[in-house]
């Protein structure tokens, strides 16, 4: 596997439900929350992932398929992804599963943290099994901890912001964006793309993320284009110059490398999708990201997803079914910058 990530950086162990470094990476529980750490957690590799956006920006769709993914890796490159504690099964069932893969209809606005049935208090954790992680040598446990937000938090910041604090500590902020909700790319796609009803305005949701941010977070911050299924539809609008950009296959945005990451591809990526938005009129967005991140690769990448590879009829999803586009991605950039060995 061509993985070559040019910054190997170890992965170090976290609370799962603070995100915070254990004082003690041998500890059996949390000295943040007083409970039980999952079984084999003791120097384990925690790949702390914390999605971000506003309302509606496809987020927990994303997640949905993202542990369906990680499933299909194991069983490619022959290791089992199992949920890590007793209640992340039934959590990724009732919420995710069943109403995505077996009613085939799309979820409900993931409740605010403070109603009595958020169901994201705490994070779905899995078990990537034991892995040589190339930046310790040695052989590792390997676990990911994923925890959904809902969009209404971060368009209205709670007063208290501290429930929220748990960004400042993940390995990866991953930020997705509904690309029909930038002002901008809206007017300029006005008539070629059917409007989504739901949602804010993704600056105003990264102005408030960077209010929750510390000045030291060191969190890599993955920006990714979602829906991209609706960018890609651009290419039958005829002899418009969105058919050329999108119809160009030559392009990183129209290839999926599937679990065979490849970190030069996701650098060409990178470039492309700031092109696209320096392009759809979005300048003022990627300013912003490169205001509050600096022009780091290593810290601050673009990426283009779509978690159902077309867009949904009604309230449902496509007869065809699912097909996530580049959706691994995001993951894998900062898990094979951790030195995992797949
Ligand atoms: N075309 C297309 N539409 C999508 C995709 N993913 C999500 N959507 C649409 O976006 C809507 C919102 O998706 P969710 O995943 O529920 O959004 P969310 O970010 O979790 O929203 P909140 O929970 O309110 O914060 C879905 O109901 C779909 O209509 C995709 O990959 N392609
Ligand atoms: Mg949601």
């Amino acid at each position: 596997m061509n993985n070559n990530p040019t910054l190997l950086t170890s992965a170090v162990t976290r609370c799962p439900w603070t995100f915070k470094p254990l004082s003690d990476p041998n500890a059996e529980r949390s000295e943040y929350v007083d409970r039980d750490l999952p079984r084999g957690w003791q120097n384990a590799a925690t790949v702390c992932i914390a999605l971000a956006g506003a309302r509606a920006s496809g987020k927990s769709l994303y997640i949905g398929v993202l542990v369906k993914l990680l499933q299909q890796m194991g069983e490619e490159f022959g290791f089992v992804v199992e949920p890590a504690d007793e209640t992340t099964q039934e959590r990724y069932e009732t919420n995710y599963e069943t109403p995505l893969f077996e009613e085939r209809g799309l979820m409900p606005p993931t409740p605010s943290y403070s109603s009595s049935d958020a169901y994201q208090h705490d994070p779905l954790i899995y078990h990537l099994g034991v892995h040589f992680d190339r930046s310790t040598n040695e052989n590792r446990n390997f676990f990911i901890v994923i925890r959904d937000v809902a969009g209404e938090d971060l368009e209205n910041l709670p007063e208290d912001t501290s429930r929220l604090d748990f960004f400042n500590y993940a390995d990866e902020i991953l930020f997705l964006f509904d690309p029909l909700k930038v002002p901008q790319i809206k007017n300029y796609l006005k008539g070629f793309i059917s409007e989504s009803a739901l949602g804010g305005d993704p600056s105003k949701v990264l102005q408030n993320l960077t209010r929750v941010l510390n000045v030291d977070n060191h969190s890599r911050f993955g920006i990714a284009l979602s829906k991209f299924d609706t960018l890609q539809s651009l290419e039958s609008v005829e002899n418009s110059e969105w058919a050329q950009i999108m119809g160009n296959y030559g392009s990183a945005y129209r290839r999926d490398n599937g679990f065979n990451y490849d970190d030069h591809d996701s650098q060409l990526l990178h470039y492309e999708v700031e092109s696209l938005l320096i392009k759809l009129d979005a300048k003022t967005l990627v300013n912003s990201f490169n205001n509050y991140f600096g022009r780091n690769l290593h810290r601050c990448r673009y990426f283009a997803t779509s978690a159902l590879g077309a867009p949904p009829k009604g309230s449902h999803i496509q007869e065809t079914g699912i097909a996530p586009y580049r959706c691994m991605d995001p993951i894998s950039w900062v898990l094979f910058n951790y030195g995992f060995t797949p």
